[in-house]
């Protein structure tokens, strides 16, 4: 098959598993997990050196989910992947699982960094490539912030260093899907100039659809040939990607969903069979 049919396909899969199990539960932060599933596919599908067996090889790439509240998505490409049953995404939040709804690494097999105070898992990953340095590792180093996590000024702080640090064997991404929990950015506090703010931090920067997995794939390559930066590829996304009860609505941030609204949304999916991704 296509490798690139085969990553769209696998974003659908992630999209689905994940409606399928915040629907289950009720509630949820349904929006900030459906505008990254291409990038999961395209990180645990084609990029990223891991190991489902082997979970906590030294030299694998490690992921942290900074906006640790996409929890649900990534618990679904880390069970599609074969880290653990699908089974277990019916367990989301619920008492006693180990899919809480933020990362938790001594919880969840396959998680990197425990993440969901907004900004210290930015700064987590950076102080993770900085140690694969001293350590003489050759692994990369992968996260992904918030748009409106990107008002921390902890994110900041960390990206001067990474930048100072030449660290060019990270690779972060920016979910720029507009909206945070009570408006879009612009009206609570805009990013922009995004790209030169990170520019002129000492990044590396690149602006892609999020949702196309080609352009997605060919930034990351591009990213890895770039020495002595780290990199930052900003994708431009939509908040509530391929659920039309939620996308592109502020209300899709931590939101109700009953039984109705995921059935009909995954049978949506299933009808579109591949979903063209931009
Ligand atoms: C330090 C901190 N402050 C506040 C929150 C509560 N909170 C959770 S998600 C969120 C909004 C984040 O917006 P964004 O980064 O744009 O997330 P996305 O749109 O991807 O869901 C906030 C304020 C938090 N988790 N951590
Ligand atoms: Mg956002």
């Amino acid at each position: 098959m296509n490798r690139y049919k085969y990553l769209e396909d696998t974003a659908l899969e992630i999209r689905k598993l994940t409606i399928e199990s915040i629907g289950k539960l009720g509630v949820g932060h349904i929006g900030g997990c459906l505008s990254i599933c291409e990038l999961l596919s395209v990180l645990y599908f084609d990029i990223m050196n891991v190991d489902p067996k082997n979970p906590k090889d030294e030299n694998r790439d490690r992921f942290v989910l900074s906006k640790g509240h996409g929890g649900p998505a990534l618990y679904a490409a880390l069970a599609l992947k074969g880290y653990f049953d699908k089974a277990m995404l019916d367990t989301l939040n619920r008492p006693n699982t180990n899919l809480p709804s933020h990362c938790d690494k001594n919880r969840t097999t396959g998680i990197d960094m425990t993440t969901g105070s907004l900004g210290q898992g930015f700064s987590c990953a950076v102080g993770v490539a900085l140690g694969a340095r001293m350590l003489k590792k050759n692994f990369w180093t992968y996260v992904c912030i918030g748009d409106g996590e990107s008002q921390e000024g902890q994110v900041w702080e960390a990206a001067m260093l990474a930048g100072s640090q030449k660290l060019d064997k990270l690779i972060a991404f920016t979910d720029y899907n507009k909206m945070q929990i009570d408006g879009t950015i612009e009206q609570i506090n805009g990013l922009y100039p995004l790209h030169d703010k990170w520019q002129s931090f000492g990044w590396h920067v690149q602006v892609v659809d999020g949702h196309d997995i080609k352009a997605l794939k060919n930034a990351i390559l591009l990213a890895q040939n770039i020495s002595s930066k780290p990199s930052m590829i900003i994708m431009d996304t939509i908040k509530g990607k391929g659920a039309s009860f939620c996308e592109n609505k502020l209300s899709s941030h931590n939101m109700v969903v009953t039984e109705d609204m995921w059935r009909q949304a995954v049978k949506d999916l299933d009808e579109m069979k591949v979903r063209p991704c931009n």
